[in-house]
């Protein structure tokens, strides 16, 4: 497949990104005003490049064709919500679990149960309803949802290593892991801090 097919392609899964993007953003003002706390610092998202699609199907073994790409690739569009406590974390996907533009297809609890690279993260694969010459399509989409710590970790994590063509020594591997342990003990510590002084102000 060619990039011309690729961009093609996309124009679908611009839309259901587009349509994602809003509501939640709509969702997520609705429910800080009507909560009067703030629960996401900031969002992010995208549509994976042509390269990264290409390499992903590559790496997993799969044909490089626009059937195999659907199949296959399931977060060609995504969102990242990037929060400032734990807790918030489990509060926007309570908010994005209420969601009524998209359906959840499988949630992922990279927080409870990280992965043997020491990556922390909530996962949830996402079907989105697109209209194309009146028959519904929908279009998958991947949401992680992480706190700011655990995204320091995973970007650092992905500009220095996840994407190398080769193993990078164990020892390095060891020491990642044991950066991505300390962010989760921050993470913690800050969350009892959060909750510590919201009691101090109370009394
Ligand atoms: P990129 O460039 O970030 O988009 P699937 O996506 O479901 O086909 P898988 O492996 O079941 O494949 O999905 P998983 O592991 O639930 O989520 C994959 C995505 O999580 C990755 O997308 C990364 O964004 C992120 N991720 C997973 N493991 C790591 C890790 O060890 N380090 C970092 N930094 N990120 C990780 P892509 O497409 O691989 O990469």
């Amino acid at each position: 497949m060619n990039i011309r097919e690729y961009e093609k392609m996309m124009v679908k899964y611009e839309f259901a990104l587009d349509v994602l993007e809003t509501t939640i953003k709509l969702a997520l003002k609705e429910y800080e005003y009507e909560n009067n706390e703030v629960v996401v610092d900031h969002m992010k998202v995208r549509l994976k490049t042509y390269d990264s699609s290409m390499n992903k199907l590559i790496k997993k073994g799969y044909p490089v064709n626009s059937q195999s790409l659907v199949e296959h690739i399931h977060d060609i569009v995504g969102i990242r919500i990037v929060c400032p406590f734990l807790s918030d974390v489990y509060k926007v996907i309570k908010i994005l679990r209420k969601m009524d533009k998209f359906r959840i297809k499988e949630e992922k609890d990279y927080i409870k149960n990280p992965k043997d690279t020491g990556y922390i993260s909530y996962h949830l694969k996402v079907e989105v309803p697109v209209k194309e010459n009146d028959k519904i399509e929908y279009v998958e989409a991947e949401i992680q949802v992480r706190t700011m710590a655990m995204d320091f970790w995973a970007s650092l994590d992905h500009r220095l290593q996840y994407k190398l063509p080769e193993e990078i020594p164990q020892i390095i591997k060891d020491e990642l892991y044991k950066c991505s342990v300390d962010i989760k003990n921050v993470d913690e510590k800050m969350l009892y801090l959060k909750d510590f002084i919201a009691n101090f102000i109370e009394k």
